[in-house]
């Protein structure tokens, strides 16, 4: 079926997936089915099992045994790249599929989904030019006598938890990076969208990585994702998700093994617009900002801090652009925001306008939930006469609801840039570069947006200043957070002995 022109639908019947150990798919059996609804159409869509703790001891043993044996470890960076690079090709042909389950389960839009799937496949060819170019240092300024090495190392078994706001992409900004220093991974998706996490397994076992070096656990947060956070045998973990979880995530990691962690978390992100700015472009760039995916990005720009001498006409810009954002079916091709992902997050969201109108915020558009028949949706939603102390202005909402407020001078609009504990990114708007240039100086955000945002791609790092986060994702740096470094003394010639 080419799924890019003819009408998709839900599926009659919701597919049933296994877990992922050592190689090999593992059936249900009797274990509990986690049934995941459409949040867009209501109607069952997969069936994936709850592990239990047995399940994730033999998944940690079989990453554990795969990366003792050296058969990832101590392959040549070369035949691991070839590896990562069959991968990304098979991602490429399944990306309409891969787009559907993923649409299905998160209700995002099936063209963005199809549009993030690609960018995945371009994440494992990136990563495997690293496995080619990851390497250490010589020191052969130690006299005569001595030369030093340091070289870098696999961390070991990594566990990987991710969120259900990207779960393909997410895991592909961290699985072929983790993979190109030869670690092996275990994974627990999200209990909503487990299904391409799944998808993804078979993919790299197809594509030539060794046995168990790839594993999927599933299951809640609570069993199985805190169970991985626990396990005295993982290595390391990388956490993305909310930081309320983040601090329990520190928390299992100092009480069980001292496991190294890498924590992408919240984000209450400024979108900073100078009177400047091409003023057109920047309502678009506001509007997609808060509007791609439902606003449930870390990265969302949620907090709109405008030159108050054009406020006004920028909040009519922005209400008018996201007026016009098409809500609705997300396997509709031509839909751009579809449904929020869970009933938890809908409930949130919708609390959150509620407290904006009752702290005496002014609503500009939006406000509602969208009757679609079925589902949950949510219309892009513009709040002025924001105060600093709001709920609304400080805390992440994760969903399409963003909060304007005025500035006078570019001190100003910085200092109110940081009056937040998170860190992740912001993005400035105007056509003068000592402005833009001063705001990123001065902002603190892991990543920077200037007359753009949301842009992305695998060379450049991704994560959070403050409680947004540790450790860095993707480009290079990428690959080295999940590397420790060695140092080695190789002492030259006959020994000055100790003992005459
Ligand atoms: O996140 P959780 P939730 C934010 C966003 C959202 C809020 C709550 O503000 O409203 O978090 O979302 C697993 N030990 N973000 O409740 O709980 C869970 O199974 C170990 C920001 O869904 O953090 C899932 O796999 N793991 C964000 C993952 O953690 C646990 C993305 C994330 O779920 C666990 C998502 C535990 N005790 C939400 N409890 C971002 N940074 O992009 C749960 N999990």
């Amino acid at each position: 079926m080419d799924q890019q022109t003819s009408t998709l639908a839900p599926p009659d019947a919701p597919r049933r997936f296994g877990f992922f150990v050592d190689g090999h798919e593992m059936s249900a059996g009797s274990r509990a089915p986690m049934l995941r609804h459409s949040p867009a159409h209501g109607v069952p869509v997969t069936e994936i099992p709850q592990c239990d703790p047995a399940d994730l001891d033999a998944a940690v043993a079989a990453a554990r045994g795969a990366f003792t044996d050296r058969r990832w470890a101590g392959l040549s960076g070369g035949e691991r790249a070839s590896v990562l690079l069959r991968t990304g090709a098979l991602i490429r042909a399944r990306v309409d599929e891969i787009a559907y389950w993923e649409t299905l389960e998160s209700g995002k839009p099936i063209s963005q989904a199809r549009g993030e799937v690609s960018g995945c496949a371009e994440m494992f060819e990136f990563a495997a030019g690293l496995a080619r170019s990851l390497h250490g240092d010589t020191f052969n300024n130690l006299g005569d006598a001595m030369v030093g090495l340091v070289t870098r190392e696999p961390v070991g078994v990594v566990g990987i938890i991710t969120p259900w706001n990207f779960p393909f992409l997410i895991l592909s900004e961290r699985v072929p990076y983790v993979l190109a220093s030869g670690n092996s991974i275990v994974v627990k998706p999200s209990e909503f969208t487990s299904a391409t996490t799944l998808m993804m397994a078979e993919i790299l076992t197809e594509a030539g990585l060794p046995d168990g070096v790839f594993n999927v656990i599933t299951g809640t947060g609570p069993t199985m994702g805190q169970a991985l956070a626990d396990h005295q045998d993982v290595d390391m973990l990388s956490f993305t998700g909310s930081t309320r979880t983040g601090r329990a995530v520190v928390a299992a990691a100092g009480a069980s093994n001292f496991k190294k962690l890498s924590l992408e978390l919240g984000g209450k992100n400024p979108q900073i617009v100078f009177a400047d700015a091409d003023l057109e472009d920047a309502a678009d760039g506001v509007a997609f900002g808060i509007g791609f995916n439902g606003g449930q990005c870390c990265v969302s720009g949620s907090r709109l801090i405008v030159e108050r001498s054009v406020a006004e006409d920028f909040a009519a810009r922005v209400s008018a652009k996201m007026a016009k954002i098409v809500v609705g079916d997300p396997l509709d091709a031509a839909t751009q925001i579809g449904a929020i992902t869970t009933d938890a997050q809908n409930r949130t969201i919708l609390d959150y306008i509620a407290k904006g109108t009752e702290a005496g915020a002014t609503l500009v558009c939006g406000g509602h939930a969208l009757d679609q028949g079925a589902g949950q949706f949510i219309a892009p939603t513009l709040f002025t006469g924001v105060r600093a102390d709001m709920a609304i202005a400080r805390e992440e909402i994760f969903g399409p609801v963003l909060a304007l407020m005025p500035f006078d001078t570019g001190d100003e609009a910085i200092a109110m840039a940081n009056d937040t504990r998170y860190g992740l990114a912001a993005s400035v708007w105007t056509k003068n570069i000592d402005k833009a240039l001063a705001v990123t100086r001065r902002v603190r955000a892991g990543r920077f947006w200037v007359n753009t945002t949301l842009a992305g791609g695998p060379e450049l790092p991704i994560g959070g200043f403050q409680q947004s986060g540790w450790g860095r994702e993707a480009g290079i740096y990428g690959v080295e957070e999940y590397t420790q470094i060695k140092s080695t003394h190789i002492a030259l010639g006959k020994r000055d002995p100790w003992i005459a």
